[in-house]
């Protein structure tokens, strides 16, 4: 038998049965097992070889044009009691999920190869990580696991220890978006996905696992798994302040998490540590901290954008041993993307002749995967069992008008109130429109497994159970000028904002009330360096009460739709802040410096 764990012998067989593979292949994790799968997929043309010269053992993936993103609306919770997947997820009777999806599976390995996954997300000695299996007939979704977790013998040791492990099944069937289902069984612990090779869509150890049963786990289990990069902010007395930050996707997670101080900061001693880009377990530590883990071991990002200027350690880790999805190609062989450089492509992400009449080189949603210990700012706390203690969390959206560049919570509860009011406008990660505001609290929208109302709670229920909890505040780095032009320049400068929220965990820096939260004035921020028009400056620092007031109306009609799941003082927060902007359109609010 290929496990210690007669449960997932079973399952495997079980699974075996009903797809009728003609191989079934253990996965070990191997250099030997990934050269073999590698060269498979050479012959296929699965992968292409990149230049050996400037991109060493890198390839270049096109999917099927129909499947390069999320399908939110063919993602599925399906828990027995409908209200318990919330009105923000799509729902299905877990009966007819399970006939429906067995029915897509019926035979539809004949002729491949079945791969079994054991994976694990998050170090494999940690207490915080958690085990999973992906089955699937896709070596490029196994290429890809590879890379973004920690996959083979050791996982497998790890499972057959704990004994319990998330069920994913994944098939490419067809890529017939017609025949495309995500689907999530959060009580027995499973995930099936049909139809789709894309990353968040068949990469189950990532947003579906790590976020979508990670999230029901922790709510039952008493820990948060969050959409959140996590950073490691060093100031030049060497001390480093962890920070996670939720922000949608193809909002600048992967930049932020890499960033590289502006000159005048880097010649003083800041600096940036990796720690994650896109997801963050956390658990209350012994000392009451919040301590976070990254679950996974490698960076999905987009690669649209990422440029010398925007984020020069992405560069850095992307010239060997990555897969590119869905990019240009030079005529000289190497990955090319809108924002990379000058150059013009010679193909583009179909493989047709580049012509500019036909729409970027580069999907927008193309992407990159590589292991993170490639990239030059990782920090070796992304292997620490026990996690990193988290002073701040941030949460922030993409706003072109109202939202300022930041703000800090008061308290706990009304940070809970600032991550379940976020709104963003919408990216080419998800199929469907791009820059339509939409509600997206936490940045969970597409990746809580459960009711919001619920969520909500769970986030309030840290507020009383004695933690020393982290600060709590809100950006935006997506502000527009009536011109359409950013306001604030973003990428190394964000590190601006983050020395604010770092000196304000410590006590060192001053801050200003406004009705909507805890404002810099200009001279708490050490803008040395940086041209900022004063008028840009203006607009970044103020709160316009008429238009936040109308932001909450907004906010309390979108609370209304989890109806009595809404946790109390979540409404007694959001009416206090309605209050609080009543009164400063009447012209009586405090706007009392606090430091
Ligand atoms: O598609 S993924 O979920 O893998 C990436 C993203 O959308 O954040
Ligand atoms: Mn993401």
């Amino acid at each position: 038998m290929p496990s210690q764990l007669p449960a997932l012998n079973q399952w495997v067989d079980e699974v075996a049965r009903r797809t009728r593979p003609a191989h079934v292949h253990w996965c070990d994790g191997s250099d030997a097992e990934h050269a073999a799968l590698v060269a498979r997929m050479e012959a296929t043309g699965d992968l292409l070889p990149l230049s050996p010269d400037t991109h060493p053992r890198c390839h270049l993936h096109r999917s099927h044009p129909s499947d390069v993103a999320r399908v939110e609306h063919l993602t599925y919770v399906c828990t027995r009691d409908p209200r318990d997947a919330g009105p923000n997820n799509h729902w299905m009777e877990p009966a007819e999920a399970h006939a429906m999806m067995d029915a897509l599976f019926d035979g539809c390995m004949q002729g491949r190869t079945l791969y079994v996954i054991p994976y694990c997300m998050g170090p494999v000695d940690s207490p915080l990580a958690r085990c999973g299996v992906e089955i699937t007939d896709s070596p490029y979704v196994v290429a890809n696991m590879r890379l973004m977790t920690r996959m083979g013998a050791a996982a497998l040791a790890r499972i057959e220890r704990d004994g319990t492990f998330v069920r994913g099944l994944h098939s490419t069937g067809e890529l017939d978006p017609n025949r495309r289902f995500i689907v999530h069984f959060p009580e027995e612990l499973a995930i099936q996905s049909y139809g789709s090779c894309y990353g968040g869509n068949a990469l189950l150890g990532k947003k579906c696992h790590a976020l979508r049963i990670a999230s029901w786990q922790a709510r039952t289990e008493g820990w948060l798994a969050e959409h959140m990069l996590i950073v490691g902010i060093e100031d030049p007395r060497g001390e480093v302040t962890y920070v996670a930050a939720a922000f949608p996707s193809a909002c600048g997670k992967t930049n932020l998490a890499m960033l590289i101080p502006p000159p005048a900061f880097r010649e003083q001693g800041w600096k940036v540590w990796t720690i994650g880009d896109d997801i963050c377990w956390m658990h209350p530590g012994p000392d009451g901290r919040l301590y976070a883990i990254n679950p996974e071991a490698g960076f999905f990002g987009v690669a649209p954008g990422t440029g010398a200027k925007t984020n020069p350690n992405a560069l850095a880790m992307l010239d060997r041993d990555a897969i590119f999805t869905n990019v240009g190609l030079t005529a000289d062989n190497q990955p090319w993307w809108e924002g990379l450089d000058e150059r013009i492509p010679a193909f583009d992400w179909q493989g047709r002749p580049y012509d500019r009449a036909n729409g970027p080189a580069a999907h927008p949603n193309a992407r990159f995967t590589v292991s993170a210990r490639q990239c030059p700012s990782w920090s070796p706390k992304m292997d620490d069992p026990n996690g990193v203690p988290i002073s701040a969390i941030v949460f922030g959206g993409r706003r072109e008008s109202l939202v300022p560049l930041v703000m800090q919570a008061r308290d706990w509860n009304h940070g809970v109130l600032l991550g379940a009011a976020m709104a963003s406008e919408t990216t080419a990660a998800a199929t469907g429109a791009v820059g339509v505001v939409r509600r997206d609290p936490m940045a969970m929208k597409p990746f809580c497994g459960y009711n919001f109302g619920d969520y909500f709670s769970h986030w309030l229920s840290f507020g009383h159970r004695g933690l020393s909890l982290p600060k709590i505040f809100h950006v935006n780095w997506f502000r527009k000028g009536a011109d359409g032009r950013f306001l604030w320049p973003g990428f190394g400068d964000n590190l601006r904002v983050l020395e604010w929220i770092v000196g304000r965990c410590r006590g060192s820096r001053g801050a200003v009330e406004t009705p909507v939260g805890l404002l810099p004035r200009r001279a708490d921020l050490d803008l040395s360096g940086l041209a900022l028009p004063d008028a840009a400056l203006d607009a970044l620092l103020s709160v316009d009460p008429a238009g936040y007031h109308r932001e909450y109306a907004a906010i309390g009609e979108y609370l209304d739709e989890f109806g009595d799941r809404v946790p109390g003082a979540l409404r007694l927060e959001h009416r206090k802040a309605v209050a609080l902007l009543e009164q400063a359109a009447a012209g009586s609010a405090p706007r009392a410096a606090v430091g």
